[in-house]
């Protein structure tokens, strides 16, 4: 039987509206702890930390940022994950880790994290999704679904089918899809089979982040109350 405090139900849940970011998403000069606050008051779900790529923050400024997050979404009780770095997870007692297919095993993190934690895993297609719930994986995110420029190495865009396809032959593990995810696409990536939309620049780079999130949210409420 599984140990896993996590019970897919709740996973699902948290899902609907899953916003990553890092400081070098945000508009120049715009505060990440503001625009996580605004995001949450929209509607967010769970926030998933990812301090990666050109002009991500190191060393002590990137924990003391994991901090402020970290302390911002407990404040809400919104799940805190850490993207691909255990160490950091356990130091500001995040909820979870993510990884990706390029980053550490996600059969070594289950290990290192223990079953009190999430452990999401990054796939793009059914194989590495097959392999990715065998390593432990709480939870998929199955993307690029769609083109994006915020990820610098992103594959090319699947589209839809790899979620229908994954459906169909009876995956039931809690999906996310992602990549160049926008209120205009969102309604179609949950008929799909997705549980929920992960996303970055079509909050991160709003605006207004709260009237982003607080749109997508409801196109995500729409889309499950009309299946
Ligand atoms: N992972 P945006 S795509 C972080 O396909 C990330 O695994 C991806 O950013 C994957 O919402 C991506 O701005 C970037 O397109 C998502």
């Amino acid at each position: 039987m599984s140990t896993r405090a996590w019970q897919d139900d709740a996973i699902r849940e948290a899902l609907r509206l899953y916003f990553i970011m890092g400081s070098n998403n945000c508009l120049p000069g715009v505060d990440p702890v503001q625009v996580l606050s605004e995001a949450i008051r929209g509607g967010v779900s769970l926030f998933q930390f990812r301090e990666k790529g050109s002009g991500a923050l190191v060393g002590d400024a990137r924990v003391e940022l994991a901090w402020r997050l970290r302390e911002l979404c407990r404040e809400h009780r919104i799940p805190f994950i850490v993207n691909d770095d255990v160490e950091l997870a356990l130091e500001v007692d995040a909820d979870g880790v993510h990884v990706g297919q390029e980053d550490e095993a996600a059969s070594t993190v289950r290990r290192l994290i223990g079953d009190a934690k999430l452990l999401g895993v990054s796939a793009y297609d059914e194989r590495e999704a097959e392999t990715a719930i065998r390593c432990g994986a709480d939870y998929l995110g199955i993307g690029p679904l769609f083109s994006t420029r915020t990820k610098e190495d992103a594959k090319d865009a699947s589209g839809l089918d790899v979620l229908t396809q994954m459906r169909e032959l009876g995956m039931r593990i809690p999906i996310v899809g992602i990549g160049g995810i926008t209120d205009g696409n969102a309604a179609e990536v949950i008929r799909a089979g997705a549980d929920g939309i992960s996303l970055i620049s079509a909050i991160s780079l709003a605006q207004d982040p709260f009237a982003a999130s607080n749109r997508l949210r409801q196109v995500v409420d729409a889309a499950f109350a009309g299946m």
